[in-house]
């Protein structure tokens, strides 16, 4: 059966689950909240990636649905945890062309009972290469309404620095592929340390992803970054499971 077939009955059937992996203060260890991420294990492949099936979701079309229900569960999640935790949804592109995803988040938060700030977005340059004029001004009251948006896998697509002053950033998010090879590999830490500069001085705020080991953990510190996220702290969970992890965080 074709991906397609398979990945239609799941969204139809509610198979597409949402896991959330902490996110942490680089500085003081403590979580600051979690990212949202989409899991889908299917009864005859098993578990498939997200950069694998979400293209996918993108192509039929059916993103939008899917992005409102990572949404709705997260927020709700949230809404659960300590009040000093917030969440980090990854919103596709595709999801500022309709026109309404400003509407869908604001009666989210409403019905979920989250405050905005503690919520945040996650974008990657290829929404920022879209439509120029909706996806500022969609960012711009989003920001205005109280929440965050970070700038997702940073330094692999375009990177063009205009960007970082041209839309309302608050976070740029290292990519994990620069992380996973830090500290030993120079081209790798080079990127990143010139990334935690950029980002420094310009008052971002600065996540890196995908920390496995003590040394890198130790690298991104060192060169300034704000948040982390990893293996290292914590694989993604199920809700259940990082509900029970964050209530005794504080
Ligand atoms: O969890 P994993 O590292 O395999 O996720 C790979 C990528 O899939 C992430 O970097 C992210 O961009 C994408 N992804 C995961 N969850 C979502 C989601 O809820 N919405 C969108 N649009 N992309 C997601
Ligand atoms: O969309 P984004 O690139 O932010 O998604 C992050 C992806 O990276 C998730 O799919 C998550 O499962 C994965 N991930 C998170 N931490 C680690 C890690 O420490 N090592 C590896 N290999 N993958 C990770
Ligand atoms: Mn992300
Ligand atoms: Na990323």
């Amino acid at each position: 059966i074709a991906l397609e077939t398979d990945l239609r009955r799941a969204c139809a059937n509610q198979a597409i689950e949402v896991a959330y992996q902490p996110i942490l203060d680089a500085r003081t260890g403590r979580f600051t909240g979690a990212e949202a991420l989409l899991r889908w294990t299917c009864e005859t492949r098993g578990e498939v990636p997200p950069n694998v099936f979400v293209p996918v979701i993108e192509e039929l079309g059916l993103i939008g649905t899917i992005g409102e229900m990572v949404l709705e569960r997260a927020c709700a999640a949230a809404a659960s945890w300590p009040d000093h935790l917030g969440v980090s949804i990854n919103v596709s592109p595709l999801q500022f062309g309709g026109g309404t995803l400003l509407a869908t988040i604001a009666s989210t938060l409403q019905r979920t009972g989250l405050a905005p700030h503690r919520l945040q977005i996650e974008i990657t340059e290829s929404a920022l290469l879209a439509d120029d004029t909706l996806v500022l001004q969609t960012l711009e009251a989003l920001r205005a309404s109280g929440l965050s948006i970070a700038l997702d896998d940073f330094g692999t697509g375009y990177s063009s620095l205009s960007y970082l002053h041209r839309f309302p950033i608050d976070c740029i998010k290292i990519d994990r592929s620069f992380v996973t090879r830090l500290p030993h590999d120079t081209g790798s830490a080079s990127i990143v340390r010139a990334i935690c500069d950029l980002g420094t001085s310009l008052g971002l705020k600065i996540a890196a992803e995908g920390i496995e080991t003590e040394p890198q953990r130790q690298f991104i510190v060192d060169h300034g970054c704000s948040h982390m996220q990893g293996y290292r702290f914590s694989r993604p969970l199920d809700a259940q499971a990082i509900a029970a992890l964050f209530a005794t965080s504080r």
